[in-house]
């Protein structure tokens, strides 16, 4: 075998009339300029090449190409573009075929369409996820791939960005063979051997027409498209795009929709919107990252899970880890809440195989997973235990002493409190580095984000451990400090104040919430009140009557579940504005000797949201986040904030930070010190730098 090197990242082998174009740039291999000149090299040479006859396109390492580089968007274009690759490949003259194997992602796919035929393994995966980073396939993959599998499949791959498993992407004839696993190679080889002995024309994805007469023959294809997924495409740019470009490939030639593509992929990729998404990608494996830890931590081994209370909470942590076949023991102190409790789990996991997502089976096995026990000493084999109980320091202490008496040595003992302080709650055992906080999101079950709360004494093997065991189990982890309400609740109270002021000063809820909506978030402050049930933490017998949710609470308006709370609610749930709520908060102004005003919308967004920029600066001087990026991660996973926003920090120096200190310092000397700027945001103003700097 003669291997030739054409960059330092692509090979060519040649054995006689064969050659294997190998791409070798870990870990992911990234189409980065060193690739690009290297294909773009080596498909000149074995085209010029008249020994050659087949050629193969193979990567080294986890993965097919998973995409364009990245890191280098933003950056001057260097080398040849992805563009000129493609063509030297789709006009090579031979058969070339793709050998696929992990992920053919983005540019990954975009080059395997230039590619004649495409031969995967099944544990591979096929996708264009651009999308999810604002953008759309610049090179190509939005014009040919409707010419292959046809332009409804095509709009539900570029809008969804999805990975399709290599047996659907076989059957949607996006692949054209699928190999044994480990026979990738000698199968692509194969397959271009067998193209040339039987003298298949080469097949050029863009001279295609067939499927796109089809989509011709149905014009209102992309209406309804839009249609049935406009909910899910609020707010965002790059879908829209996509679906434009999709058209262009049905009603213009190659060329001129090559052409729409790379007009339109510009002007995503310099919009704030793609900037965002592709800051939030980039952050959130930033967020599993721990600074300045000594040497080679690793993490502790984590084969049995206990959860201490059967609740909502309790219920829903145990299946992410049912989810993944880590057996879990779920303790409650009575039968009956711990029947319960399963009962609900075993009812979600069957609603999730009504619905066609997991089999049958899978129920079964994640419910095999599930032991209940009534005797707290069944935490003697967990490697992890999770707290989930109510939510007080004296019961939190009360079973962290047993805890400590229980718990085999090694073991990791968590608390999911959302508030409380966790160094207190550790200060009664006596491994205090075991102890840390795994603060799940409602429902756990189905919330990206896990805030791990690192106590004074959390030993970093201990954090490295959460961080490893959130990503098994398909959550961002992010590390936060301890202080009241953590990175996520401490935002949220800055928001929530500032809500609850708003509609005694002058806006209604209703208006707040559209304010928040609009900007992106899935609900407003009261719907989400509405929502969650406005007696959480409220009693009768304690309300002072003093407050807009006192009063509905005392009227017996608790939210949703009660038909009425901020809003009036019909039998679907549907709210509408509340002339009862409007009354109780007008008497409540006036009581309060306010004179009301009107609000407008900018004041609303605002005062809502300056005062959550802030309150991440002081998150972070006093060092309770590592990183302003790990704080959007939290917002982004946890709380709804609109991923085209890239979380308050990120869009706080989309503002301008000198722009929103100035209207925190003018709220300050109108409203008063809710309104203090933080040090850290005064001083980045003075030295013109941005968060990254703090
Ligand atoms: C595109 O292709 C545009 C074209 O249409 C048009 C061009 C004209 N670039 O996720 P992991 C890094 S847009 C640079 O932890 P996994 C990543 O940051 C692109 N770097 O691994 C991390 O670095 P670090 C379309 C990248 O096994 C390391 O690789 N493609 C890229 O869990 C490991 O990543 C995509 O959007 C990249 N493209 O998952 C695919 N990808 O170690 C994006 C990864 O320093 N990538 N890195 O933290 C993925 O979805 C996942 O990385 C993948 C592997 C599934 C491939």
């Amino acid at each position: 075998m003669l291997v030739t090197k054409f960059s330092d990242t692509v090979r060519l082998e040649t054995e006689g009339d064969l050659a294997v174009v190998r791409v070798d740039n870990p870990p992911v291999n990234a189409l980065s300029a060193d690739v690009r000149a290297g294909l773009k090299a080596a498909f000149d040479a074995v085209g010029a090449n008249a020994d050659i006859t087949a050629i193969v396109l193979a990567c080294d390492g986890r993965t097919f190409i998973a995409g364009a580089d990245i890191r280098e968007f933003g950056k001057p274009m260097q080398g040849p573009s992805l563009h000129d690759v493609e063509e030297a490949i789709e006009n090579v003259g031979k058969p070339v075929v793709a050998a696929i194997h992990g992920t053919a992602l983005g540019g990954g796919l975009e080059v395997a369409l230039a590619c004649h035929w495409r031969v995967a393994v099944p544990s591979a995966k096929c996708g264009l996820p651009e999308v999810k980073l604002g953008l759309l396939p610049g090179a190509g993959g939005t014009q040919r791939l409707p010419r292959l599998v046809g332009a409804e499949a095509a709009l539900k791959m570029v809008t969804g960005g999805d990975h399709v498993p290599a047996k659907k992407a076989h059957a949607m004839g996006l692949v054209d063979e699928l190999a044994d696993e480990g026979g990738l190679e000698a199968a692509a080889i194969a397959f271009a051997r067998k193209a040339v002995a039987e003298g298949k024309p080469l097949r050029r994805i863009r001279d295609m027409d067939e499927k796109l007469a089809e989509a011709r023959a149905n014009p209102g294809l992309f209406d309804e498209f839009r249609k049935a997924n406009a909910r899910k495409f609020r707010g965002f740019e790059a879908p829209e795009a996509n679906i434009k470009c999709i058209e262009a490939a049905v009603n213009l030639p190659f060329d001129e929709g090559m052409k729409f593509e790379r007009d339109a992929f510009m002007k995503l990729m310099t919009g704030s919107q793609s900037a965002a998404q592709r800051y939030v990608f980039f952050s959130e494996r930033e967020a599993a990252k721990i600074p300045n830890l000594d040497g080679d931590v690793k993490p502790r081994a984590i084969g049995k899970v206990a959860i201490i209370g059967a609740g909502t909470m309790g219920g829903g942590i145990a299946m992410n880890f049912a989810n993944v076949g880590i057996p879990v023991t779920i303790i409650e102190m009575k039968d009956e809440a711990l029947q319960r409790g399963l009962g609900v789990i075993r009812k979600n996991y069957e609603n999730t195989a009504a619905k066609g997502r997991i089999s049958a089976d899978d129920v079964e096995k994640r419910m095999g997973c599930l032991t209940g026990s009534l005797d707290l000493a069944s935490v003697a084999e967990a490697d992890l235990v999770i707290e989930a109980v109510f939510e007080n320091m004296d019961i939190k202490k009360e079973v962290f002493t047993k805890l400590d008496a229980l718990a085999k040595p090694g073991a990791i003992l968590a608390t999911n409190t959302s508030y409380l302080d966790v160094d207190e709650i550790a200060s009664v055992t006596k491994r205090p580095g075991d102890v840390l906080g795994l603060h799940f999101f409602s429902p756990a079950n189905v919330m990206r984000l896990l805030e791990i709360v690192r106590a004074e004494k959390t030993a970093s093997d201990v954090l490295v451990t959460a961080l490893d065991l959130a990503r098994k189990i398909g959550k961002v982890g992010v590390v936060a400090g301890v202080c009241h309400g953590f990175i996520g609740n401490r935002m949220l109270a800055a928001r929530q104040r500032e809500a609850q002021k708003l509609i005694l000063e002058g806006a209604m809820p209703w208006d707040v919430d559209r304010v928040l909506y609009d900007f992106g978030m899935p609900m407003g402050p009261f719907q989400m009140g509405d929502l969650a049930g406005l007696d959480i933490g409220w009693s009768k017998e304690t309300s002072k009557g003093e407050t807009v949710r006192d009063l509905l609470c005392e009227m017996d308006r608790r939210g949703q579940k009660t038909g009425a709370g901020f809003y009036d609610y019909d039998e679907k749930r549907v709210g509408s504005p509340s002339p009862v709520t409007e009354k109780i908060i007008l008497d409540l102004s006036a009581k309060a000797g306010i004179k009301r005003r009107s609000i407008s919308d900018e004041e609303i967004l605002e005062r809502c949201l300056y005062p959550m920029v802030n309150e991440g600066a002081k998150i972070l001087e006093e060092g309770k986040a590592y990183r302003a990026s790990d704080i959007d991660i939290v917002w982004i996973n946890g709380y709804g904030w609109p991923v085209y926003r890239g979380g308050p920090m990120f869009w706080g120096e989309l503002v301008g930070l000198d722009k929103v200190l100035k209207r925190m310092q003018e709220f300050e000397t109108t409203m008063g010190a809710d309104f203090k700027p933080s040090a850290l945001l005064e001083r980045l103003v003075r030295e013109g730098k941005g968060f990254s700097a703090a």
